[in-house]
């Protein structure tokens, strides 16, 4: 099996181009250091069965980011056959020097100027010929790896690649040729000098690049005064949005699944014992249908994210957040993650990676768990519906919202002594680019499958347990205080009586801490219903200051397994895990303390 990296600097359509050639579904988008891992896949190609490895985009070598360090590492233990490297055709003038640089590993390789379509309209001319005689005739195509139809061409290239490797095999030993391109100071003016001489003979730039469209829309997007209200509206129409499309569908899906346990599910079941019949409906079923009905939302909010990153506004938004990030010990980019675990916590951490100072990493580490996930967003949108009116549905969202930046922001201003930086944020701003409807329905999928699998592999398990303990030992009456549910929320009622979270709602909140998908299918069973029937349960037995108090505390509170377990893997630092633990704990109990203490006061 031919064994192929492929190569090239950040945001260049690496991930396109290995999704669109193998059929894989690599995270794809218009922001520098989407992809933070390894990715592989194997295709049969020509006579050859390729396996094609695709990797984090890379400034130079070995470099100090994680990122390229994930690259270098590679490199160094991994032979390769040949590499395939992916240059941004529009801006090869900052391109050239990592493809020199590449050179010196001595490997069969395939040269990919890839966003044609841009650089064409750009009016820029590159001579492949020239370049691929600078690479001792390498191959040089250009292609459009989003829009481009030339793939048999490139297949057919990359084949002829695979099989002078092939041929060679065992002249070279690719792990031996990394230690060559890392590269001293001598070097770096001869290899200046090659580049500079390589773009004056190869590639031709129009006089003046035309005023295009990016250009135009950045003067009102990018306006000092305009820009963040304007970012702001965005993000508020957008989550409107999500919410006014998706509640009728919510209710939709609700509506069937209930129609399914009631006529066909408790008939067929009615043979069991009652006990069994308990467990498989109000437990199991329940549980499951909760999460699903959220599932059009979940969807609908991935959809209009993918919209929003894909098309560059998000590296806007980093831009114009810079300043005020910068006086929290961030920059920009600490912005988009945040914004990024929006859709989940977990990719968002490892999005840190592309910083290159520890402390910058771990502070932004450290606020990234407080964005209101989509995990979250589900408990909120139940509990908004059931205990808020309509017409206030949106505010109430919007100032969780507000509070996740806050408690973000406020993380960062307390701990940014302790994770000090200076790492100056060198951010290039990408063109605006229409994601295609392909790509926008492969973002959303892979978003939604991931939440899916989740919620499964967590559900089954946490709705049987929390259905034994709300219905055992055998003989008290599910649900009563006598259940071990009921002993163990007695037990631990001092702690939260005080910020308004009673009986068993203590219970679902250990379920939140293994995944928050899990807390309304727990609810389902606690209250023994679901559907609108769980809703009018649970506001029959909270207040609305009650519900805000526990959406607060859930938002705020430590976050999920699979987070922490993140952060622990990034940091590789046990107190640093532990800080992760103890601070947004203590943090949501005081916010939730004050809040509840507050409005009771208040007389609410
Ligand atoms: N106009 C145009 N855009 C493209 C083309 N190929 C990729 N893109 C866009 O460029 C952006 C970056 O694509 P990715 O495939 O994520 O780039 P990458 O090189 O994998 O980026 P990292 O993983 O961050 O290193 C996305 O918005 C793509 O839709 C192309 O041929 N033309
Ligand atoms: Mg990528």
């Amino acid at each position: 099996m031919a064994k192929v990296a492929l190569l090239g600097m950040p945001n260049t359509g690496k991930s396109t181009f290995f999704n669109r050639l193998t059929g894989a579904s690599a995270r794809v988008g218009n922001w520098p250091g989407i992809t933070v891992d390894l990715l592989s896949a194997k295709i049969p190609l020509g006579a050859h069965l390729l396996e094609l490895i695709d990797l984090p985009g890379i400034f130079d070598f070995p470099g100090d980011s994680e990122d390229e360090k994930v690259v270098w590492e590679f490199l160094k233990t991994t032979p390769v056959d040949a590499i395939v490297v992916v240059l941004n055709s529009s801006q090869i003038d900052r391109q050239l020097h990592l493809l020199l640089q590449l050179k010196r590993l001595n490997c069969p390789m395939l040269v990919l100027l890839n966003m044609s379509d841009e650089s064409q309209r750009y009016g820029i001319y590159i001579d492949n010929q020239k370049i691929s005689d600078a690479l001792d005739g390498a191959p040089v195509l250009s292609i459009s790896a989003k829009h481009g139809d030339s793939y048999p061409e490139i297949r057919a290239e990359f084949a002829k690649v695979l099989d002078h490797a092939k041929a060679e095999k065992g002249d070279y030993d690719s792990t031996q040729a990394a230690e060559n391109i890392s590269i001293n100071s001598d070097d770096a003016a001869v290899l200046q000098h090659q580049t500079e001489q390589l773009l004056e003979n190869a590639v031709e730039y129009p006089i003046e690049l035309p005023k295009n469209l990016t250009h135009k829309l950045d003067q009102v997007l990018m306006n000092p005064f305009l820009g963040l209200p304007l970012f702001f509206a965005t993000m508020y129409l957008l989550f409107q949005t999500v919410f006014e499309l998706g509640a009728p569908l919510q209710d939709a899906v609700a509506w069937v699944l209930d129609g399914i346990r009631g006529y066909v599910l408790e008939p067929a079941l009615s043979f069991l014992p009652a006990m069994l019949q308990g467990l498989l409906l109000d437990g199991v079923y329940d549980g499951i249908a909760t999460v699903a009905s959220f599932v059009p939302i979940i969807v609908l909010f991935f959809l209009l994210m993918t919209i929003v990153e894909d098309s560059g506004y998000l590296s806007r938004a980093a831009f114009l957040m810079d300043a005020l990030m910068l006086r929290l010990g961030l920059d920009g980019r600490s912005f988009v993650m945040l914004l990024m675990g929006f859709g989940c916590n977990v990719p968002a951490l490892m999005g840190t990676r592309v910083m290159r100072t520890r402390g910058l990493r771990f502070l932004s580490m450290m606020i990234i768990p407080f964005s209101l996930c989509a995990a979250r967003l589900q408990i909120f949108l139940f509990f908004i519906a059931a205990l808020f009116l309509p017409e206030h549905a949106g505010l109430v969202l919007f100032s969780l919202y507000v509070a996740s930046f806050f408690a973000a922001f406020l993380t960062a201003f307390l701990f940014k002594g302790r994770y000090p930086s200076k790492e100056p944020l060198v951010l290039e701003l990408p063109p605006y680019r229409l994601p295609t409807v392909h790509q926008i329905l492969l973002r959303a999928w892979l978003e939604v499958s991931h939440f899916l699998v989740r919620a499964s592999r967590f559900i089954i398990i946490g709705v049987v347990l929390i259905w034994i303990l709300t219905n055992f030992p055998a003989g008290v009456p599910a649900g009563s205080s006598e259940t071990w549910a009921g002993q163990i929320s007695a037990w631990l009622a001092p702690i939260f009586n005080p910020i308004g979270i009673e009986g068993n709602l203590i219970i679902s909140l250990f379920f939140g801490f293994v995944a928050k998908e899990v807390v309304l299918g727990a609810m389902a069973v606690i209250y023994n219903s679901e559907g609108t029937g769980l809703s009018q349960m649970v506001a029959s037995q909270l207040d609305w200051v009650q519900a805000y108090s526990f959406m607060l505390f859930t938002l705020l509170y430590t976050p999920c397994v699979s987070t922490i377990a993140t952060i622990h893997a990034e940091a590789k630092h046990a107190g640093f895990t532990l800080l992760n633990l103890i601070w947004p704990l203590s943090f949501a109990w005081f916010i939730s303390f004050v809040f509840y203490q507050s409005a009771r006061a208040l007389g609410y």
